[in-house]
C-alpha cells in the first residue's frame, strides 16, 4: 500500500471509531444488558457486541477483500495473517465501561501479511483520538506525537495486569519496588496512550490479538518494544504475555521478570 493508499485507510479507521464512539457516548446512559464470559470480571454488554457489528460492517463495505478478526465474534475466522488484516476490539475496558462509564477505549488494528501497517486507539469518553504507523507517524487528534525518552523501570511508571500484580506473578512485587510506581488502568488501550504520551515506562499484561494490535503499530513507530515478556516477537494469531515498553525497561524488567542475569 503506497503512503496515499495508507494515509486513506488511516482516514478511514479514523472516521469509523470516530462514529462508534459518537455511538456509544449518545448511549451512555441506558441500560446494559450485561453477561460474563470466561470470569466475573470478563464482561460483554449489548453495546461490545452493537459496535463490534458496525465497525465489522463499515470495513467489509470499503475493504470487502480484508480478513477481519474481532473480540466478540462477528469477524472471520483467522487462521493466517496475508494481505490486508484487521483487528477489532469494539470496547476496549468493558469492566470499565459499565463500573465507571469511563476509562474504555475502541480500537482497530490494520496489518499487511503481518506487519503492523495502522493503528487507531479512540478514549471514548475524553475525545481522544490516537492513530499513526510507520509510514504516517503517531498523531493525537492532529497533533504529532514525539519518540518518547528512552527511560528506565526505576524512572518510570509501570502499568500491569491486575492478576498478575494480585497472585506475584513474574516477581511483580519485585517491579512494583523497582519502579516509581505502579498504575492498573484497567484497559489495554488506555494503558497504550499511557505510553504513547511517555507518561508511563511499561505495560505487561496476558493480552490477545485484538487488545495488542492498534498500541503496538504506533508503540513501535515510536520506538518502543513490542513482545512476549519472554522475547519472543508477538504472534499475531494468539494470546500471550506481552510487555511494552521502552528499551532500557525492557531489559530492566526482563532481568527481575525471568531472573535474568544482566
Ligand atoms: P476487554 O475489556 O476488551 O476484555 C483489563 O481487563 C484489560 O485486559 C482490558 O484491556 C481487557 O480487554 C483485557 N483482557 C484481556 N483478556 C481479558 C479477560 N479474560 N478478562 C478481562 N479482561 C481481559
Ligand atoms: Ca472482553
Ligand atoms: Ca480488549
Ligand atoms: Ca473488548
Amino acid at each position: 500500500m503506497d503512503k496515499a493508499e495508507t494515509a486513506l485507510l488511516a482516514l478511514r479507521m479514523r472516521d469509523w471509531v470516530s462514529q462508534a464512539g459518537a455511538h456509544i457516548r449518545h448511549h451512555i446512559h441506558d441500560p446494559l444488558h450485561v453477561q460474563t464470559k470466561s470470569s466475573r470480571k470478563d464482561l460483554v454488554t449489548n453495546l461490545d457486541k452493537q459496535t463490534e457489528r458496525d465497525l465489522i460492517a463499515a470495513i467489509r463495505t470499503e475493504y470487502p477483500q480484508a480478513q477481519i478478526m474481532g473480540e466478540e465474534g462477528s469477524g472471520d475466522h483467522v487462521t493466517d495473517l496475508k494481505g490486508l488484516v484487521f483487528f477489532v476490539d469494539p470496547i476496549d475496558g468493558t469492566m470499565n465501561f459499565v463500573k465507571q462509564k469511563y476509562n474504555f477505549a475502541i480500537m482497530i488494528g490494520a496489518y499487511i501479511d503481518g506487519a503492523p501497517h495502522v493503528g487507531v486507539i479512540l478514549n471514548v469518553m475524553r475525545q481522544e483520538l490516537y492513530w499513526g504507523g510507520p509510514q504516517l507517524g503517531v498523531f493525537k487528534n492532529e497533533t504529532p506525537i514525539k519518540a518518547v525518552s528512552p527511560l528506565s523501570l526505576a524512572d518510570g511508571l509501570f502499568g500491569i495486569n491486575s492478576g498478575m500484580l494480585a497472585y506475584d506473578r513474574y516477581h511483580s512485587h519485585q517491579l512494583f519496588k523497582t519502579s516509581a510506581g505502579m498504575r492498573i488502568l484497567g484497559s489495554a488501550g488506555i494503558e497504550y496512550i499511557q505510553l504513547l504520551e511517555g507518561r508511563q515506562v511499561a505495560y505487561l499484561s496476558h493480552l490477545a490479538p485484538w487488545d495488542v494490535a492498534a498500541g503496538r503499530v504506533m508503540a513501535e513507530t515510536l520506538g518502543m518494544s513490542v513482545s512476549r515478556l519472554d522475547g519472543h516477537p508477538l504472534d499475531m494469531l494468539s494470546s500471550g504475555d506481552v510487555l511494552i515498553a521502552t528499551a532500557p525497561t525492557v531489559a530492566d524488567i526482563r532481568a527481575i521478570a525471568l531472573d535474568q542475569p544482566r
